[in-house]
C-alpha cells in the first residue's frame, strides 16, 4: 500500500496504526519502499495492531503474512467454506484486519488497482476480486499454476475488498445501462447448483434497472459478478464488484425454494445491487454510522420489492417483521438508537433496529418531503458526497437543504431509542372532527412524527378526508377537520407513517369502528391492521378467560368478510386471515407468559376453524381445483397469493384435531397437500401442518418427514427447511427431538445456517423454549456456550432471546438469567461478552 499524508494534519509525524488480529496472522515481514523493517526499531506489535513508528508519506508498505483459511471457524476474513472447498473472504465489518495488517477503518478509501490472485488451476479455475480483470494467465514457473490481476478503479475502504477462489459454475448474461453501456453479470455457485441461479441473475437485472427508473443511478463497472457461498454468517456481503452471497438469497428454483425463498432473492439481490451507491459510493465515516447505508438501502430495496410485486402486501410484510422483530429489540437490554452510541464489537450492531426501524427512519423523510422531495433529497446528496465517508447528519442535511426545510428536531429519530407512543383522542361536533394526538419517548424533548390520517364517512365508507400527512412535533397538538357531515370513522398511521405505537387516550380502543376499518377502510394497510387489533383483543381476552360477545361477533365479521372477499389479491386476503405472531402479542405485554399465549392463541384459531370449517373448505378446494388445472408454475404475485391463501386456509383446517377421527382427517388432508404440492412452498406447508400432529396423526407425521428427508438428496437448503421444520414444531418433546437432531450426521454447528435452522429455531419455538423445566434454557446456554469457540458472530445472535428474562414471570426469568451467568463465568469472545453483559447489567 501507498502512504497519502493526511493534508490536514498539521504538526510531527505520528506512527501509523495498522489494524491486524494476530490470532489469524503470523507476521513474516514488513518493508517501507522497499526496505525491510526492524521489530522495536522501526514497527512494534501489540494486540490488534502494528504501530509504524515513522511513516513517510508517498512511502510504500508491504506487509507478509500467514495464515490459515481451513481453521477460520469465524467465517470473518479468508476462510474455507467446506461444501464448495472455495476460498472466500468477509471484510465487513473488521474481517481485512483478519487478512492483513491495514488501516481497517471504513473513512480510509483507497484504490485497489492490483490485486494479483494466483492457484492451482485444476482445484481453483475461478480468481475473482473486485473491479475490473486486468490481466489473467498460466505463472511462467508453473504452468500447474495460474493468476488474475484484478483493479478497481473506484476508492473503497477495506470493508468491501473480496476475493474468491474455487471451481465453480456459473450463468452470464449483459445488461446494458441507461447510456448504453454494457455491463456484463455473472453468477457463481457450486456446479451442481448452476441450475438454480436464473433467478437472481434475472433479479439483479430488473433491479439495474428499476435503480435508473427510480433514482436516476447507473452502475459503473464493466461487470458485475456474484458468488454463492455456503457456509456465511449474514445474507450478503456487498463488495465492490463482486458480491458474495449466502446461498440461502441466491439459489431459487420451484423444487427447493418457496415462495418466500424467491422474494428473499429479489429483495437481498436488490439490497446488495443498491449498496453500490448507498454504500460504496458513498460510505460511512465510522461504524456509528452503519445505518446511513443500512436503513437507506433497505428503504430502497423495498420499495423496490413493493414496486415489482404488491405494495401494500409488501408494507404489510415488512410492518410484521418490524413489529415482531425490531419492537422486542427495543424493549429488551440491547435497545439502542438506529445511530448506536457505543460497541464493544461492531458485529453485534447489525441489527433490527439500525436496518429495519433505519429503513423506517428513511420512509419518514419520504413521507414528509414527498417522493418528490425525497428524490431531491438523494440527488443532493449524491452530488455533495460521491467519493466519501460520510455521517447521518450529511444525509439528514441534504434532505433539508434540498428541500429548504429545517429538519433539525427529526434528528431525535438517529439519538433516541426505543419505541415512541402516539396517542390519540377523538370528537365530532357540528360537522368538525376533532383529533388530539400526545407522544411519549425516551426522548427529553419531542420528535418529528408523520401521522398519515384519513376520514372515512361511516355510512359510505367513502373518504372524506384523504390521506393527509399530520406533523406531530410537539408534545401534543390538536388537529380539526370541518365541514364534515354524517358520522365519520378515523382512519389513523394509514401505511404506518411512523415506527411508533398507537393507542387510545382512553385505553380502550372503539372496537366497531376497528370493524368498520377491517372491512371499509381505503388504506390497504389500515384495513389489515385494524383486523390484526381486533383479533389481539380477543386473544388477549382468551388468555384472561374473559371473552366478550362484542369483541367475538366483531372478529367473526372481520374474519368472515376476509374469508368470501371476492378479490385476485390473495396474499391481502392470506394476511387478514392470519392471526397476530406469538411475538408481535407478546409486545402487549408487560410480563409475557409465553405458554398461555401460545394457548389462547391457538384456543381463537381453532374456534374459527370449526365456525368456518365449511367455507374454508369450499375456498380451499376451490383453489385446489385452479392450481391443479395450472400446467405452467409461476412465480408471480397471483399464484403466490393462491398459495399463500391456500396454505393459510391449510393450517386452520389442520387445527381441528381434538378427536381421533379429526386427527385422521387433519393427517390425510394435509398429506395430499404434501404429496400433491407443485413446489416447495406447498410441500413445506403441508409437512409444516404434519410436523405438529400426534397421536393417530403421528405415522402421517414420521412418514412425511422421512420422505421430506430422502427427496432433498442431501441438498443443504431443503435440509435447512427439514431441520427447522421439526424445531418448531408443536408437540410436547419437541425438545428432545431437537437434541437428538443436533447430533444427526447432517447438523454441524460450524454452518450458520444450519445453526439457525435448528438452534434459533427451536428458541423461536416460544412454547417449546419457554417451558417452566427451564430445559430449554439449558439447551440454548450450552450450545450457545459451544458454538461460541467456533464462531462468536453467531453464537452472540443466539443470546438475543436469554438476555430478554426480565420480560418473563419470576421462575422462569431466573432460569433465563441463571444461563446468562453461567456463559458469564466462561471465558468468551468479544461478541458474546458484550451480549451477555448487557444481559445481565
Ligand atoms: N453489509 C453487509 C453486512 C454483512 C456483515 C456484517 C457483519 C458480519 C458479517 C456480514 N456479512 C455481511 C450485509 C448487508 O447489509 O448488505
Ligand atoms: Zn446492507
Amino acid at each position: 500500500m501507498t502512504l497519502v499524508a493526511n493534508p490536514r494534519y498539521v504538526g510531527e509525524p505520528i506512527p501509523l496504526v495498522l489494524d491486524g488480529d494476530e490470532t489469524c496472522l503470523q507476521l513474516r515481514s514488513v518493508r517501507m519502499n522497499g526496505q525491510e523493517l526492524r521489530e522495536g526499531v522501526d514497527y512494534e506489535l501489540a494486540p490488534g495492531r502494528l504501530l509504524l513508528k515513522t511513516p513517510v508519506d508517498g512511502a510504500v508498505v508491504q506487509t507478509v503474512v500467514d495464515l490459515v483459511p481451513e481453521e477460520n471457524t469465524q467465517l470473518s476474513g479468508l476462510y474455507k467454506d467446506e461444501a464448495s472447498a472455495m476460498y472466500c473472504t468477509q471484510c465487513e465489518a473488521m474481517g481485512f484486519r483478519r487478512i492483513t495488517y491495514y488501516p481497517d477503518r471504513p473513512d480510509n478509501m483507497a484504490t485497489f488497482t492490483s490485486v494479483r490472485l494466483e492457484a492451482d488451476k485444476e482445484r481453483y479455475p475461478i480468481l475473482l476480486s473486485n473491479g475490473n480483470r486486468l490481466d489473467q494467465g498460466t505463472v511462467p514457473e508453473d504452468d500447474s499454476r495460474h493468476y488474475a490481476i484484478w483493479s478497481d478503479p473506484f476508492p473503497k475502504p477495506s470493508y468491501l475488498f473480496a476475493a474468491v477462489v474455487g471451481k465453480l459454475g456459473s450463468i452470464r448474461d449483459s445488461y446494458t445501462t441507461v447510456s448504453g453501456k454494457k455491463v456484463q453479470l455473472e453468477v457463481f455457485s457450486e456446479p451442481r447448483n448452476v441450475h438454480k441461479l436464473s433467478y437472481a441473475m434475472e433479479s439483479l437485472q430488473r433491479s439495474m434497472q428499476w435503480d435508473e427508473q427510480r433514482f436516476g443511478l447507473e452502475y459503473d463497472l464493466e461487470l458485475y459478478n456474484v458468488v454463492a457461498v455456503d457456509s456465511f454468517n449474514m445474507g450478503a456481503m456487498e463488495n465492490k464488484g463482486l458480491n458474495v452471497f449466502n446461498t440461502a438469497y441466491v439459489l431459487a428454483d420451484e423444487g427447493t425454494a418457496t415462495d418466500t425463498d424467491f422474494e428473499r432473492v429479489e429483495g437481498v439481490i436488490g439490497h446488495e445491487y443498491f449498496h453500490n451507491w448507498t454504500g460504496n459510493r458513498v460510505t460511512c465515516r465510522d461504524w456509528f454510522q452503519l445505518t446511513l447505508k443500512e436503513g437507506l438501502t433497505v428503504f430502497r430495496d423495498q420499495e423496490f420489492s413493493g414496486d415489482m410485486n404488491s405494495k401494500p402486501v409488501k408494507r404489510i410484510e415488512d410492518v410484521r417483521v418490524l413489529r415482531a422483530r425490531q419492537f422486542s429489540e427495543d424493549a429488551g437490554p440491547m435497545s439502542h438508537p438506529i445511530r448506536p452510541e457505543s460497541y464493544i464489537s461492531m458485529d453485534n450492531f447489525y441489527t433490527g433496529t439500525v436496518y429495519i426501524k433505519g429503513a423506517e427512519v428513511i420512509r419518514m423523510y419520504q413521507t414528509i418531503l414527498t417522493p418528490e422531495g425525497f428524490n431531491k433529497g438523494m440527488k443532493l446528496y449524491f452530488e455533495c458526497h460521491d467519493g466519501s465517508a460520510v455521517t447521518c447528519d450529511d444525509f439528514l442535511a441534504a434532505m433539508a437543504d434540498a428541500n429548504n426545510v429545517d429538519l433539525t428536531q427529526f434528528a431525535l429519530w438517529y439519538s433516541t431509542p426505543g419505541t415512541p407512543t402516539v396517542q390519540y383522542e377523538t370528537s365530532y361536533a357540528d360537522g368538525t372532527f376533532t383529533l388530539k394526538l400526545s407522544q411519549s419517548s425516551r426522548s427529553v424533548t419531542p420528535m418529528h412524527i408523520p401521522v398519515a390520517f384519513g376520514l372515512l364517512d361511516k355510512a359510505t365508507g367513502q373518504e372524506v378526508v384523504p390521506t393527509t400527512v399530520l406533523e406531530l412535533k410537539e408534545a401534543s397538538q390538536v388537529f380539526t377537520f370541518d365541514g364534515l357531515e354524517g358520522d365519520v370513522v378515523p382512519s389513523l398511521l394509514r401505511d404506518f407513517s411512523a415506527p411508533v405505537k398507537l393507542e387510545p387516550v382512553s385505553g380502550e380502543v372503539d372496537e366497531s369502528d376497528l370493524a368498520f376499518l377491517a372491512a371499509r377502510d381505503t388504506d390497504g394497510f389500515n384495513r389489515w391492521d385494524a383486523g390484526q387489533r381486533l383479533y389481539t383483543s380477543l386473544i388477549f381476552q382468551t388468555l384472561n378467560d374473559q371473552i366478550s360477545s362484542t369483541t367475538q361477533a366483531f372478529v367473526d365479521e372481520a374474519f368472515r368478510m376476509a374469508l368470501e372477499q371476492k378479490t385476485t389479491d390473495y396474499s391481502i386476503q392470506a394476511y387478514a386471515l392470519t392471526l397476530p405472531s406469538e411475538s408481535t402479542l407478546s409486545e402487549e405485554m408487560k410480563i409475557v407468559d409465553p405458554v398461555g399465549l401460545h394457548e389462547a392463541r391457538g384456543k381463537v384459531k381453532k374456534a374459527l376453524a370449526r365456525k368456518y370449517e365449511s367455507e374454508i373448505r369450499t375456498t380451499y378446494d376451490g383453489l385446489t381445483e385452479t392450481m391443479q388445472a395450472e400446467t405452467e408454475f409461476k412465480v408471480d404475485a397471483e399464484a403466490i397469493g393462491r398459495r399463500r391463501l391456500r396454505n393459510t386456509l391449510l393450517e386452520y383446517l389442520c387445527s381441528i384435531r381434538e378427536t381421533d377421527q379429526e386427527q385422521i382427517a387433519a393427517a390425510e388432508l394435509a398429506m395430499k397437500h404434501f404429496q400433491n404440492a407443485k413446489g416447495m412452498t406447498d410441500k413445506i406447508a403441508g409437512l409444516g401442518a404434519l410436523a405438529s400432529m400426534d397421536g393417530e396423526g403421528a405415522d402421517a407425521r414420521d412418514e412425511a418427514m422421512q420422505t421430506f428427508y430422502d427427496d432433498a438428496e442431501g441438498d443443504a437448503l431443503v435440509l435447512n427447511k427439514w431441520f427447522m421444520t421439526q424445531a418448531v414444531a408443536d408437540l410436547p418433546d419437541v425438545l428432545n427431538r431437537v437434541k437428538k437432531l443436533k447430533e444427526h450426521p447432517d447438523f454441524t454447528l460450524k454452518n450458520p445456517n444450519r445453526c439457525r435452522s435448528l438452534i434459533s429455531a427451536f428458541a423461536m419455538n416460544s412454547a417449546a423454549f419457554h417451558d417452566e423445566s427451564g430445559e430449554g434454557y439449558k439447551f440454548l446456554g450450552s450450545t450457545i456456550a459451544e458454538l461460541d469457540k467456533l464462531n462468536p458472530q453467531i453464537s452472540s445472535r443466539m443470546a438475543s432471546s436469554l438476555i430478554q428474562w426480565r420480560r418473563y414471570d419470576e421462575e422462569r426469568g431466573q432460569l433465563m438469567k441463571a444461563e446468562l451467568e453461567k456463559l458469564n463465568a466462561m471465558k468468551l469472545s468479544e461478541d458474546l461478552f458484550e451480549i451477555v453483559s448487557r444481559g445481565l447489567k
